[in-house]
């Protein structure tokens, strides 16, 4: 496939996996998990094409196992991945953008829409996730405090941090 179809059809499995399965007559199991032979049909395209996007995706967003497909991360839909609570790296970061500061500074790191707050593992990482939104702000995270303070922290398939919240005594700009 070429690089553009994969991008288009990666976004489609994302937006059934992660928020809207019932759209293609889907049920995501209690963990997010889908029959993959059930994903294909109903998605209308063949099992390769998915096989191929589950490789080649930039983030590598999905699970395959035992003839089931998931998203790693990312669901606003109701999941329970199972993930291990994980001990952090000292420092984890979140990239986000100047107008989201105010509120964030006052509140903390919200999941908002999604299951958790996302938080990259490099701050080269959370600038391309900021980017997305406008000139990317990065936050670093205090994981090693807040660890130490009972919060838990989960890692997903791909890399990605994930907590329920973040305080915002736990957050600082990243000034480079
Ligand atoms: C912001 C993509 C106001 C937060 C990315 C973010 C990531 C607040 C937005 C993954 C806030 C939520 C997740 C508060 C947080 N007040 N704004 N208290 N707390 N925010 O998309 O982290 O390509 O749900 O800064 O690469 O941007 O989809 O989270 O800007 O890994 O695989 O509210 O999604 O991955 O936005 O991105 P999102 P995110 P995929």
């Amino acid at each position: 496939m070429q690089e553009k179809d994969v991008t288009r059809l990666s976004k489609r499995m994302s937006k059934h996996l992660r928020h809207d399965p019932g759209r293609l007559g889907l049920t995501l199991d209690p963990a997010g998990w889908v029959d993959l032979d059930e994903f294909v049909r109903a998605l209308g395209v063949s099992r390769a094409q998915v096989l191929e996007v589950v490789e080649r995706n930039d983030k590598k967003r999905y699970e395959v196992v035992d003839g089931r497909i998931r998203a790693s991360q990312g669901h606003t839909v109701a999941v329970e991945l199972d993930l291990p609570v994980t001990e952090p790296p000292a420092e984890l970061y979140h990239g986000t953008v100047g107008r989201f500061l105010p509120d964030i500074l006052r509140d903390g790191l919200r999941p908002m829409a999604r299951h958790d707050v996302h938080l990259s593992a490099t701050v080269e990482t959370a600038v391309r996730v900021g980017s997305r939104r406008g000139k990317p702000v990065v936050l670093v995270v205090d994981a090693a405090a807040m660890a130490a303070d009972g919060h838990e922290f989960r890692v997903s398939a791909n890399g990605v941090w994930l907590a329920p919240a973040v305080p915002p005594n736990y957050l600082r700009e990243l000034v480079s």
